[in-house]
């Protein structure tokens, strides 16, 4: 199965799409402070897209677990040159934020698509901006911030709950007016979410794709990179995690299988591996569709 519609604005390429993040910010989950600074973000992003990133992601808020809020101003002032600098040179720009004012700004400088963890459920606004602006719009699954998010990490049945209530929110957001052929899918890995909860939803993208609801199948991005879930697995025999940046390779392992199971686009903090997986994985496919044909 292949989910892969042109979206406007955005690259389209037989294989699934790398998105390379920059998260300008001190405390991100896995590079939190390695890119803080203007200049470094915006090196990075170039440097994500010469290793063969087909979108950047820039991030100004860290949602690792347990993070608290930044104020809007202050996470304006993070982007906001490393947007218009990313844009000005031809980059692909996707806009990872929770706020209206911050994905009006990113879209007004040249941004192509808005990556909101909350899908919408954070700031009541932005359903209503985004269907104005038509851009391609991530919708993650989300059960609340991060500051007490493995609270709600519960589920009897975690690929049921994520599509009910991913097509609960998809349902919200095209009732606000937003053409559901530019909604991006995403089960937002380790958000509200144990290891156990990660591993069977990666098994299982397609259920994701195919959300019982006006759209599907959706394109799915999955941001697998350097999560709890991987460096808990590859962790020490006295149960401690291996450190996020030792989890490289393990990421590239999941960009392979998320792309043979038909991801879209697989959101990554290295690129040149990734790259390579994704066309690994569509040469697989291509071979599996050449099986199946009389
Ligand atoms: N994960 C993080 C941030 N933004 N966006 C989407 N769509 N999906 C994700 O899984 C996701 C995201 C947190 O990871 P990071 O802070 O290490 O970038």
């Amino acid at each position: 199965m292949v989910n892969r519609p042109a979206l406007p604005g955005l690259p389209t390429a037989d294989r699934c799409l790398v998105m390379g993040v920059v998260n300008v910010t001190p405390d991100s989950f896995s590079d939190g402070g390695k890119w803080f600074s203007a200049d470094d973000a915006i090196a990075h992003g170039l440097e994500l897209v010469a290793q063969g990133a087909d979108i950047v992601d820039v991030g100004g808020e860290s949602t690792r677990p347990g993070a608290l809020r930044i104020t809007e101003d202050e996470e304006l002032r993070r982007v906001a040159p490393v947007v218009q600098a990313l844009v000005q040179a031809g980059v692909v720009v996707s806009i990872d934020t929770m706020r209206p004012a911050v994905a009006e700004f990113a879209l007004s400088a040249g941004a192509r698509m808005v990556n909101d963890v909350s899908g919408g459920q954070a700031d009541p606004r932005m359903p209503a901006l985004i269907a104005s602006a038509r851009v391609p719009y991530v919708v993650m699954h989300w059960r609340g911030f991060s500051a007490d998010m493995y609270g709600r990490a519960v589920y009897d049945d975690v690929v049921a709950e994520v599509t009910t209530e991913l097509a609960r929110n998809v349902g919200t957001l095209v009732e606000s007016g937003i053409d559901p052929g530019l909604l991006i899918l995403d089960p937002g890995l380790g958000f509200a979410k144990r290891p156990a909860h990660n591993w069977a939803i990666l098994t299982r993208i397609n259920e994701i794709s195919q959300l019982a609801c006006p759209g599907a199948p959706f394109p799915v991005l999955v941001g697998a990179s350097r999560k709890g879930f991987i460096a808990r697995l590859l962790g020490a025999d006295d149960d401690s995690p291996r450190p996020f940046e030792q989890c490289d390779d393990a990421t590239i392992a999941l960009s392979a299988l998320a792309a043979v199971a038909g991801a879209w686009c697989v959101r990554v903090h290295t690129v040149p591996g990734n790259a390579d997986a994704v066309k690994v994985a569509a040469r697989w496919r291509q071979e599996l569709r050449q099986e199946l044909e009389p």
